[in-house]
């Protein structure tokens, strides 16, 4: 903040970055899950919602092998969302954890069933390879329920080429609006 500058005129000039972030679901209501994951995102300090995609009711994806391949479990609920927000990545990721953990999400061991999961897929044009963030998320491309509702809310973030080549993957569009 400048001097002579009130604090809601530094906030509204703190740098916005569109950022994109998966949400799914497959534990409980994974519907209500979801849509109660954006009511708080739509909260976040600095954060505005810009878009949500559709509900996507998808099967579950083995992401433990190099190529993705079906797994057992129930299905997942999926969907993608915009937001505009003036936190930083590291900070945003850390927001987006703390709403899983809200949600009663455990990690008993890597792709175990969830009450939710948030991914930073994109985070403006920044590229990202720390110890606890990569941007873009660095499986999206081989994931129709990442692809196809990004590709709803932001076509020019994924290519014809990348959808066909995830065309295999079981995804239905459900007529219930996410929000
Ligand atoms: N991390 C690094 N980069 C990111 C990022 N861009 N966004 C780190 C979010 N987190 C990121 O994630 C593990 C660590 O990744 C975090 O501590 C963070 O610092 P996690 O959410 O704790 O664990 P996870 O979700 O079990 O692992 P991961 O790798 O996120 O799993 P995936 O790859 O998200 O796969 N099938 C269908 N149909 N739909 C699904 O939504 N999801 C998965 C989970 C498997 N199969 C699925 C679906
Ligand atoms: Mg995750």
């Amino acid at each position: 903040m400048r001097a002579g500058e009130s604090p809601s005129e530094a906030v509204s000039k703190a740098p916005r970055v569109r950022a994109y972030v998966a949400l799914g679901a497959n534990v409980g209501d994974g519907v209500v899950a979801l849509r109660l994951a954006v009511m708080a995102m739509s909260r976040l300090p600095l954060t505005q919602l810009r878009q949500a995609s559709s509900l996507y009711k998808t099967a579950p994806i083995d992401t433990d092998s190099t190529t993705e391949v079906p797994a057992s479990g129930a299905d997942y609920i999926n969907a993608v969302v915009a937001l505009e927000t003036g936190l930083t990545a590291p900070a945003l990721l850390a927001q987006l954890q703390r709403i899983e953990q809200g949600a009663g999400r455990e990690r008993p061991y890597r792709n175990a069933p969830r009450t939710l999961d948030l991914d930073l897929l994109l985070y403006g044009s920044a590229r990202i390879d720390s110890v606890r963030l990569t941007v873009p998320h660095p499986r999206m491309l081989q994931r129709a329920f990442v692809l196809v509702p990004l590709a709803e809310i932001s076509p020019s973030s994924v290519g014809i080429e990348q959808l066909q080549a995830v065309q295999h993957q079981v995804i239905e569009r459900l007529n219930e609006l996410l929000m």
